[in-house]
């Protein structure tokens, strides 16, 4: 099993923020995070802010049952638990984390970090960083933002898609000074959102997009695939795409979207 590094372990003392990742549980492996932390929130030991970051996961997800690969002492794979007012439970939570992680990445690194709709990071045109947000009110109102960002190596030959951030950028990237930039702009962007309302977040978030003007590819399982141009996301963060014939709000979980030339993402705008 993996070995947490001696910072990872002590990295809450090094935190600039007030809620958010307060506390903080490491471990060096799980199946995932996400899964982790929402058991932790039924069994009353989570609440706003709890975080938890793992060294490996075994079982790491992405939407709709798909896999998030998650090797040994490379990653960053963390959890977050916020818990919103219920009339504030949205799609929208995935765009406040998605302008938290390129704020992050783009402080840390200087990298050109981008997001593609609805949950990617991506820089250079391939993805380094995948958000999983799942949400519920029962008993009552929670929501667990996963996020997985490549950080050191390179991802599998499986992922021809795939980047880490060290491949993109030329100087060294610490994963545990990523994290806390991480953490503290997930408190940031969310206090701001909660404050400002949901058009702040969809704002945000267009600033540093990678899909809106973009001829996309809409697939929908079990229906017809269309092109159109990406025109912007909805304060519900669903994304409006629209051709000479047909306009619709696309709405995250029932999508895969490329370009329209089949590619993943532009490299740059
Ligand atoms: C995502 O899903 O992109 C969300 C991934 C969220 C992962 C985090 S890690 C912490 C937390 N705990 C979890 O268990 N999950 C969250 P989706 O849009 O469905 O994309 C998944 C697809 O990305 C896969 O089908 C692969 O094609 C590709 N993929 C898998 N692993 C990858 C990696 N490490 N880097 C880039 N692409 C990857």
């Amino acid at each position: 099993m993996a070995l947490v590094t001696g910072r990872m372990r002590h990295i809450e003392r090094e935190l600039a923020t007030t809620a958010m990742a307060r506390p903080t549980v490491i471990l060096d492996s799980v199946g995932s995070t996400n899964r982790w932390l929402k058991e932790a929130w039924v069994q009353g030991e989570a609440r706003h802010g709890t975080a938890v970051w793992a060294d490996e996961q075994t079982e790491g997800r992405g939407r709709l049952g798909r896999a998030w690969e998650s090797p040994p002492g490379k990653n960053i794979y963390t959890s977050v638990l916020w818990e919103p007012p219920r009339e504030r439970l949205s799609g929208v939570l995935s765009l406040v984390a998605g302008v938290a992680v390129s704020r992050a990445v783009r402080e840390h690194t200087g990298g050109d970090a981008r997001m593609k709709w609805p949950n990617d990071g991506v820089i250079r045109g391939r993805k380094f960083c995948g958000i999983l947000v799942e949400a519920g009110v029962d008993p009552s109102p929670w929501a667990v933002v996963g996020i997985g960002i490549n950080v050191l190596g390179q991802v599998g030959a499986a992922y021809p898609n795939a980047v880490t951030l060290q491949e993109c950028v030329a100087s060294p990237v610490s994963r545990e000074d990523l994290w806390l930039e991480l953490m503290a702009q997930l408190e940031t962007a969310y206090v701001a959102w909660l404050g400002e309302g949901d058009d702040w977040a969809v704002q945000a978030w267009t600033q540093h997009n990678a899909t809106l003007g973009h001829m996309v590819r809409v697939e929908k399982p079990g229906q017809d695939i269309w092109v159109g141009r990406a025109e912007s996301v909805a304060p519900d963060g669903g994304l409006w795409v629209a051709n000479a014939e047909r306009r619709e709000k696309v709405i995250s979980g029932e999508v895969s979207l490329r370009l329209a030339d089949g590619g993943y993402a532009p490299e740059s705008d």
